[in-house]
């Protein structure tokens, strides 16, 4: 059983991504494979679409922070929006852009949003099921994502979970805004795998029982 997890570099004057973080740390478990992307309009997306089938992964969970939210989101919905608030680290700001010119306006996660939100909730770790990754890399690599294996049989479970800012990158731009340790959101991450994985685990004893 094989899950993709990625996560992106650092953005916006940074020095670091939680997400990249949480990703290096993963890179020893051999049942998952791991990217991290570039926070790039072109290379981020197309970085993810070329590790997709050299993988074939059951599962796609894409990891990004969002600064100045102060829970764990669980990403229901991506759009088909192009409108960033800041340049991307080519120097690029898009706006009022489809993502695919002819692509629905929006797609849902079919990864098992509710169950990950409660049980992160469970482990007393602050959590939301949050509505909307906004418009720029992380809802565009969500979208793609979900995009491009929407005909792949069987069809991976995919979806994105976005994860406050750390400490030392509040501190180090010398602002208040909400941020949450490392190994918090890291804890996080596994129990979405967790749930994740006893969601395949489920679907298949399903598929040899009614086989
Ligand atoms: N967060 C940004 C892009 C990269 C990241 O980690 C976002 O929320 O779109």
């Amino acid at each position: 059983m094989s899950i993709l997890i990625s996560g992106f570099e650092a953005f916006d004057g940074s020095t670091s991504n939680p997400s990249a973080c949480i990703v290096q740390a993963l890179l020893t478990r051999s049942d998952i494979a791991t990217v991290i992307l570039p926070v790039d309009s072109v290379h981020g997306p197309n970085r993810l679409l070329e590790t997709i089938p050299k993988i074939q992964p059951q599962a796609i969970l894409c990891l990004g922070e969002a600064a100045r939210r102060s829970a764990i989101s669980v990403e229901r919905v991506a759009i088909n929006l192009k409108d960033y608030r800041i340049p991307d680290n080519n120097g690029i700001t898009l706006q009022d852009e489809p993502i695919i010119s002819d692509g629905p306006d929006a797609y849902f996660s079919n990864l098992p949003v509710r169950k990950i939100t409660q049980a992160i909730l469970a482990a007393g770790i602050p959590v939301e099921l949050s509505l909307s990754a906004g418009a720029y890399l992380c809802n565009q690599v969500m979208y793609a994502a979900i995009h491009a294996t929407r005909f792949t049989t069987p069809r991976p479970l995919v979806g994105f979970i976005h994860l406050p800012s750390l400490p030392q990158q509040v501190v180090e731009k010398n602002q208040s805004y909400p941020s949450m340790a490392l190994e918090t959101s890291q804890k996080a991450v596994q129990i979405a795998i967790q749930v994740i994985r006893q969601t395949l685990e489920n679907n298949s004893s399903q598929d040899i029982n009614s086989a």
